[in-house]
């Protein structure tokens, strides 16, 4: 039987198990690439290994989120990982130089190899035909020791694109598209894989657009075949030779198919607050736009940025509207410089900021009270823009300049011809600041600045588990409510103790209170929630400060996958409902109980009975052996310490 893309990438680095759905397996990975706000407690795990140097083929440090530095503590934290890639062996790319997915595209990126990222937008590496998979922190740092990355062998969604795409509708909506068909768990435990004539309609900074995005589906990651188009965009990158073809067989099998064809698209736009939410443009058109941001790694690169300046050629920006551009990498920013377009942006009104994350995590460009602000982001949760009660869309950067322009939400159709973009064969590289990995890095010392505290110990599991209900909540729970980012919150990322004050912190302010009591009274915390629990980012932040407040258990209806393996990672048991009816009598304060559980996760018994306020109830422990190791010892480094 032929075989898919995702079949070929996986049985390549397949190193533990079979490729049989549903079973747990290992693969080796290639490449690595880690953010600041991830990062940080990455290299504290990697140092924890004792290893002296990364063991992947290549790995990359990047500086992209944390880049206000109101203190010390993000600028300590960028030179502490400076200091780390030197000293074990990493490239740096440091603040200012791009965002990481887009970076990596642009500079590293290699068609059949294994990318694992601390970043849920990893996948953008799939538009180039790499596996490239987002994952906690912890395990990006078992990687980095040569250690296998372990998934359960994922299904193939395949996505037959047909067509090409009208004037004015671009790549984004292609995914807005899915994402409406789908929904933000129509993803969950499946690998999409983008096949059929319509792929080579599509270049490859619009195929990683779709790769990235595609996290927003709860997908494992995404991935395009490599083509002609593939060859195309490394030669522009001065990266030719790492060229290789890749491609589904005719006859390979996919477990579901759906066909977008997408010359019946039109644009689309996620309305707040939820990337699902999508509807066409011309249904909300005229709502008045206070804020345009163009940028993330979902569309930031050069074909993004020239159509806005192209339109910006005959138009200016509106005068109520704050037009900002966050360019994706610096070769972004000396590309469009050297093709004369920056001093159009500029002209006409933009706002051009450093290249980053920026505004998408909330790390500045908040939006002003009660106003519609429209981005060419990943994510609208609510909330994460840092203003309370916001309304974010996130739409295509024809959508946004249109409405930049308008002064409302606009569809692009009205502007009239599509510009053309007359994009450069070859780009200026712009990785001069790239630092490339030292030979040694025995001589180097780490710089710590006070914000970096020492990494938190936890007990394995006790023989019997005795707590309460500290907190219920319902479906599609993202990361962003359980340890919110931007500016204020994200500089704690290295020290947990003082994050972790602001675990819930959007959903219950009195979360804190209530752990710290049930930790006094010497009763462990349980979380009840429902579908898609833990959607979103990657952040092992979203697990490790409820560990530290001492949860240890979270019952929900399911869970989104990055989530569930950085709860195993530190020790808290992610158990499901065997009968979902009993989430509705579950109330917050009831007391839990569960006697010999040790025994019971040590014999691989997949239902464990809780006392939950003096009934049973039953809940699934679906997890794999080495799981079950793990979540006995008490999390993953204690774990990785008894095995030596
Ligand atoms: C995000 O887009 O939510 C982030 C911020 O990039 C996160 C990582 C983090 O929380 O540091 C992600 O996507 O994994
Ligand atoms: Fe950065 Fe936003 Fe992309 Fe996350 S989604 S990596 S915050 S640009």
């Amino acid at each position: 039987m032929g075989k898919t893309v995702t079949e070929k990438l996986l049985a390549s680095h397949l190193v533990e198990g079979n490729l049989q759905k549903g079973e747990e397996i290992g693969i080796r990975i290639d490449q690595t690439l880690t953010q600041d706000a991830t990062g940080t407690m990455a290299y504290l795990e990697f140092e924890a290994t004792g290893i002296p140097r990364v063991q992947t083929e290549l790995s990359v440090c990047y500086v992209d989120h944390n880049l206000v530095q109101s203190d010390f503590r993000n600028a300590d934290d960028h030179r502490f990982l400076q200091s780390v890639a030197r000293k074990y062996g990493l490239y740096f790319s440091p603040p200012g130089n791009g965002i990481s997915h887009q970076v990596h595209l642009e500079r590293f990126g290699v068609p059949g190899k294994t990318l694992l990222g601390s970043d849920s937008h990893t996948p953008t590496g799939g538009g180039l035909g790499m596996l490239a998979i987002g994952a906690g922190g912890l395990d990006v740092a078992m990687a980095m020791a040569g250690k296998p990355f372990y998934l359960v062998m994922p299904k193939v969604f395949g996505i037959k694109l047909t067509g090409s795409l009208p004037d004015w509708v671009s790549a984004r909506d292609v995914l807005l598209e899915i994402l409406r068909q789908l929904s933000v768990k129509g993803g969950v435990g499946y690998i999409m894989e983008y096949f059929g004539p319509g792929v080579k309609e599509l270049s490859v900074t619009d195929r990683a657009s779709i790769t990235n995005f595609g996290a927003e589906l709860g997908a494992t990651t995404s991935v395009f075949p490599a083509d002609e188009n593939t060859r195309k965009f490394l030669e522009s990158q001065g990266r030719g030779d790492l060229w290789t073809p890749l491609n589904a067989d005719e006859d390979a099998q996919y477990d579901e198919v759906i066909e977008i064809d997408m010359s019946t698209l039109e644009p689309l736009i996620a309305c707040p607050s939820s990337p699902d939410n999508v509807v066409k443009v011309s249904e909300v058109a005229g709502k008045p736009v206070a804020q345009v941001l163009v940028g993330s790694c979902s569309n930031s690169s050069l074909r993004d940025l020239m159509v806005v300046a192209k339109v910006l050629h005959r138009e200016q920006v509106h005068a109520d509207v704050s037009f900002e551009i966050n360019p994706g990498s610096r070769q972004v920013l000396e590309n469009i410089t050297d093709l004369g377009e920056m001093l159009t942006l500029i002209r006409a009104g933009a706002r051009v900021h450093q290249a980053g994350c920026l505004g998408c995590i909330g790390m500045g460009q908040a939006p002003p009270t009660g106003t519609i602000s429209l981005r060419t982001f990943p994510r609208n949760f609510p909330g994460r823009s840092g203003t309370v009660n916001d309304q974010v869309y996130l739409c295509s950067p024809e959508v946004a300049i249109a409405s930049a322009i308008k002064g409302e939400i606009t569809d692009p159709r009205v502007l009239g011809e599509y510009p053309d973009l007359n994009l450069p064969e070859k780009y200026l590289l712009g990785d001069q600041r790239i630092e490339p990995p030292l030979v040694s890095g025995e001589e180097v010392e780490i710089i710590r600045g006070p914000n970096i505290t020492p990494f938190p110990e936890f007990e394995p599991l006790p023989e019997s588990w005795h707590g309460k209900v500290l907190l219920k909540v319902g479906d599609n729970i993202t990361t962003d409510h359980i340890m919110p980012a931007g500016a204020k919150i994200l500089p704690l990322r290295s020290n947990i103790p003082a994050i972790s004050e602001y675990v819930y912190n959007s959903v219950d302010l009195e979360f804190l209170q209530r752990s710290r009591e049930a930790l006094t009274d010497g009763l462990g915390g349980m979380v009840v929630g429902g579908e898609n629990y833990g959607q979103g980012s990657s952040r092992e932040h979203a697990a490790l400060a409820p560990r530290y407040l001492g949860v240890g258990i979270k019952l929900v209806k399911s869970f989104a996958r990055i989530h569930k393996a950085n709860l195993i990672n530190f020790g808290i048991l992610p158990l499901t409902f065997e009968d979902p009816a009993d989430y509705d009598a579950l109330q917050q304060d009831a007391e839990v109980e569960i006697t010999g559980i040790r025994d019971a996760i040590a014999s691989g018994s997949e239902l464990l009975t809780l006392l939950l306020g003096g009934k049973p109830v039953k809940a699934r422990l679906e997890v794999s052996e080495r799981h079950r190791e793990i979540l006995l010892a008490g999390g993953l480094l204690n774990w990785a310490r008894k095995a030596g």
